[in-house]
């Protein structure tokens, strides 16, 4: 009974950060309940009926008591402004170097999968001191993944990727909740999060695999899906080559007008699941819709055999990386002088030629 914890134990580095901030702020709040709650009293009791004191000339206008109670909440409240942004950007930004898992919240379980290629379900394993970015799917309906002792919560959204990020700062076993009510089993969709050190997760990712990786996997699912038989080489429909083409600006048909998009996770996701909704200029929307047949896990392993072949463009002449995302992206859109229909585009990829 005594070892109850009104708090869980801090694994991470938001944790006594996000606790500070929430004392912080309710150590102000308890301060002006006290301090109001008391003059209230104080002032009641003093000037109660038939008490002896001066009633005569009372005070009508105070401009230094109004600067003073104007002044002080303002600098407070900047205050209490300021500590919880920081903490709201650095939650919202990860750290470049941050190592990708990929979470699927699927009734009523948490799957995830290492770029390693291990997998597992209701639970999470994380090497010690290391930023580890969660880059999460629903295969269903509205999930939300929380591990109390990192302080980190995310909603888990159908058809749309969102991300969480933490450093784990000790070794051990944590609860994961779902927190959004998701049906039936829902109290009963969580899991743990077991923080490894680096060396142990090591060894863990290492053992009982089959030693493919989630890039392996998504090649082959490429070809048995048949998008080989249209993007590969050799192809008789002439589709775009995807060597090269994530993270780049995509040219993409607007009725008249060419608009560049980047080529993120979302869009390779839209591109396979409603390839009508972002047809590439100069192409033909002859890309069947994956809807319903492709589900969150094998997209993802798509998408990362996709992502791997931007790293290997460099060797392939077909895409030429010229564009700059956020340089060129702005001025790029819309310009149609950037663009020839018969050619496609000027400095970047050539629209798929096939000879
Ligand atoms: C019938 C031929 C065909 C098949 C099969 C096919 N695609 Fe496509 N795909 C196309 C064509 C044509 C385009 C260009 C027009 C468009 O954007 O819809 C395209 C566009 C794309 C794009 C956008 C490329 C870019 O340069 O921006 C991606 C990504 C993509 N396909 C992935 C896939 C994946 C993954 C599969 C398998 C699950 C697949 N495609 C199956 C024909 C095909
Ligand atoms: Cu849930």
């Amino acid at each position: 009974m005594w070892n109850f914890r009104l708090f869980p134990e801090q694994a991470s580095s938001f944790a006594g950060r996000y606790d500070f901030t929430f004392w912080f702020e309710v150590a102000i709040c308890l301060f002006f309940t006290f301090f109001v709650s008391l003059i209230t009293v104080v002032l009641a009791i003093r000037y109660r009926r038939g008490s002896k004191v001066n009633r005569v000339h009372p005070p009508t206008h105070s401009t230094i008591l109004e600067l003073v109670w104007s002044g002080v909440p303002f600098v407070i409240l900047m205050a209490m402004f300021a500590v919880s942004a920081v903490l709201f950007v650095e939650q919202y930004s990860s750290p470049a170097d941050a190592a990708v898992i990929d979470v699927v919240g699927k009734q009523w379980m948490w799957k995830a999968q290492h770029s390693a290629g291990k997998k597992e379900i209701n639970e999470l394993h994380v090497p010690l001191g290391q930023a580890t970015r969660l880059h999460m799917i629903s295969q269903d309906v509205i999930h939300s993944f929380f591990i109390p002792a990192f302080r980190v919560k995310q909603d888990v959204l159908p058809g749309r990727y969102t991300e969480l990020w933490f450093r784990p700062t000790k070794v051990g076993r944590f609860r994961i909740f779902c927190t959004e009510y998701c049906g039936t089993d829902h109290s009963a969709m969580g899991g743990y999060v077991e923080v490894l050190s680096p060396a142990d997760y090591e060894r863990w990712l290492e053992s009982g695999t089959t030693g493919v990786t989630q890039i392996e996997e998504g090649k082959k699912l490429f070809t048995q899906y048949h998008c080989a038989g249209c993007h590969n080489e050799n192809a008789t429909v002439r589709a775009p080559r995807l060597e090269g083409v994530y993270g780049k600006p995509v040219p993409i048909q607007h009725g008249e007008q060419v608009e560049f998009v980047k080529a993120d996770d979302r869009y390779i996701r839209d591109s396979i699941l409603l390839p009508k909704s972002q047809v590439v200029a100069g192409y033909q929307p002859l890309m069947p819709s994956y809807e319903g047949q492709i589900n969150e896990e094998d997209l993802l392993k798509i998408t990362a055999y996709i992502k791997s072949l931007a790293l290997k463009s460099e060797a392939l002449p077909t895409y030429v990386p010229e564009y700059d995302v956020d340089k060129d992206m702005p001025g790029a859109r819309g310009s149609e002088a950037e663009y020839d229909v018969d050619k496609g585009l000027k400095p970047g990829r050539e629209a798929g030629e096939k000879k």
